[in-house]
């Protein structure tokens, strides 16, 4: 993200997008799509100024690559992370990698090791292919601990997998026996 502005806007949107799109009287699509113009308009009537060339700044250079823009041009979502329950993403079923990581901070390790991983108020549980974004996601939250997730064992026990347009990996729960403190 390279300024302050286009920061703003990107919380903004993961706001709107994945959260809350009716506190400004804007309706998502199933799949998470909201139309440009109507965002835009929707934006201004609650006194936040959007463009289109802002919002193409902030898909682009966006650091995780949360937002993407649909062929035509025309519609916008957030590719993961939702909350709100009036998107359900079709995602398409993937096969994982042997693992992959979950980064969340040691303070919630004795709740996930009676529980395992849930996906709290987001719609799934989230992964990544690589340890060190595994810390950064762990670190929101406290001292980070990374745990290693035996995504290939899970899906041959019949769970199901998801990658995001943006890579995160997605799955509904990740029960006790199917992760280790790496
Ligand atoms: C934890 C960010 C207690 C879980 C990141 C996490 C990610 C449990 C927290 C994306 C638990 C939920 C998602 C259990 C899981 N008991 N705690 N049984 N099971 N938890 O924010 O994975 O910047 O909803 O470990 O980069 O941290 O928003 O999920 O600490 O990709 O684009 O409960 O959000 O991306 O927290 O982060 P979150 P997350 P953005």
């Amino acid at each position: 993200m390279h300024n302050k502005k286009n920061t703003d806007t990107s919380k903004f949107l993961s706001y709107i997008l994945r959260h809350a799109p009716e506190s400004i009287g804007l309706a998502l699509d199933q799949e998470g799509w909201a139309d440009i113009d109507q965002l835009i308009a929707a934006a201004a009537r609650h006194g936040r100024r959007l463009d289109r060339d802002l919002i193409a700044d902030v898909v682009r250079d966006n650091d995780k690559k949360r937002f993407s823009i649909s062929p035509d041009g025309a519609r916008i979502r957030a590719v993961q992370g939702h909350t709100s329950d009036s998107v359900d993403i079709q995602h398409i079923e993937k096969e994982p990698p042997p693992f992959l990581y979950h980064g969340t901070a040691t303070r919630f390790l004795e709740s996930i090791q009676q529980q395992g991983l849930i996906p709290g108020s987001r719609h799934h549980v989230h992964l990544s292919q690589d340890i060190a974004t595994a810390v950064s996601v762990g670190q929101r939250y406290g001292k980070p601990v990374v745990l290693k997730v035996a995504a290939d064992r899970m899906r041959q026990a019949g769970h199901v997998f998801f990658q995001a347009d943006n890579g995160v990996w997605l799955t509904a729960h990740v029960p006790v026996g199917f992760f280790d403190v790496d």
